[in-house]
């Protein structure tokens, strides 16, 4: 068949909303996306681990430890899934922790900030994992099969996130002064960054154009950034806390919550290595490689081993 027809047909497929799986044909571009923003995803829930494991052994009580120490573990367990799902692509998982560790890689934004205190805990689960959801719930309506089934999955887990961040935030909102100071300190310094976490503006969106003709992104940066505002900002005000954009305002027409200007160069130098903990996430990353490596050369010998007597067995 020729290419064209090919193009066509695959356009057809996807236009009908149906899934790709990964033995089907699919233009080259096609599965480059989907290699690029799914390996990107996996970086991001592994360099994600980072900010929150910072409070692992500082949590405040028994009960809070316990959490936290599971939706750490869940965030390796989505890291997993989607390398799997990146792979069933024809790229190998090495390959993808080599573009990561020698910067040629992606991964979110949002991870170059620090944690400054316990309620950044609580923005993280409450801002982090709420904008990840509002995306992901839409991703799960993607063309290719593998990562939307995978984002069905990580979807169910990011819920649990997201409501054990809030209740955080909630409490130490309601909490004494120094608490609630805590909180809204925490707020004024993560909206921003969770406002670009999105993405850049639809106007700015060099992929979108391309993805969303695939349908493997089925809605653009700003319709899922103001999803994910008309869902936060009530619970911001339940909380008692304030948004801290001085432009917000509800607009009863289109029923939807506006805000100011989003700090797009502050996003620009974040990606291009510059933000706050780049530099200390990506040692992080290489340190983790570099000591691991023993690691795995014991399993690939060990691996090794194991074929050599099955085949001396057979022979
Ligand atoms: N950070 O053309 P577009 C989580 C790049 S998971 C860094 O609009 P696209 C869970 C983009 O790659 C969070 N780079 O791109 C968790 C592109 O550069 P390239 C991660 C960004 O792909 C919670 C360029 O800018 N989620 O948080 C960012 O159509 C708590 C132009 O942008 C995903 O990765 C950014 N924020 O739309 C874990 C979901 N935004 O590659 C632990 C999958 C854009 O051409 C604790 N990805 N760029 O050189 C997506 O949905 C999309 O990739 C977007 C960007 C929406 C992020």
């Amino acid at each position: 068949m020729e290419l064209a027809e090919r193009e066509k047909e695959f356009q057809e497929k996807i236009d009908k909303g149906q899934k790709i799986e990964a033995k089907e044909w699919m233009p080259e571009n096609y599965r480059k996306q989907l290699i690029r923003m799914i390996s990107q995803h996996a970086h991001s829930e592994i360099v994600g681990m980072l900010p929150e494991g910072n409070w692992i052994t500082r949590a405040p009580s028994l009960r809070r430890k316990a959490v936290l120490l599971a939706k750490v573990q869940d965030e390796a367990g989505h890291g997993l899934y989607l390398y799997s799902a990146a792979e069933t692509l024809g790229i190998d998982r090495e390959k993808m922790i080599e573009q990561l560790i020698t910067g040629k890689a992606k991964y979110s934004s949002i991870f170059n900030y620090p944690t400054l205190t316990w309620a950044d805990i609580g923005a993280i689960g409450w801002l982090v994992d709420g904008a990840a959801i509002v995306n992901q719930t839409m991703l799960a309506r993607g063309s290719y099969g593998p990562y939307s089934r995978a984002m069905v999955r990580i979807c169910k887990e990011e819920s649990f996130h997201n409501r054990q961040g809030y209740e955080i935030i909630y409490e130490l909102a309601n909490g004494t002064p120094e608490q609630k100071k805590m909180a809204q300190d925490s707020l004024n310094r993560w909206w921003g960054p969770s406002m670009q976490m999105l993405g850049p503006s639809d106007a700015d969106s060099k992929n979108s154009a391309e993805t969303m003709k695939w349908k493997i992104k089925v809605e653009s940066n700003d319709t899922v950034r103001q999803r994910f505002i008309d869902r936060t900002v009530p619970q911001a005000i339940a909380a008692g806390l304030t948004i801290p954009d001085p432009d917000l305002k509800f607009n009863e027409e289109t029923q939807h919550w506006e805000i100011g200007d989003i700090d797009w160069e502050e996003f620009y130098q974040v990606i291009k290595g510059y933000g706050p903990c780049n530099h200390k996430r990506m040692k992080a990353r290489q340190d983790a490689e570099a000591e691991g490596a023993w690691v795995r050369e014991a399993a690939a010998a060990h691996a090794e081993k194991k074929r050599n007597k099955k085949a001396h067995q057979a022979a």
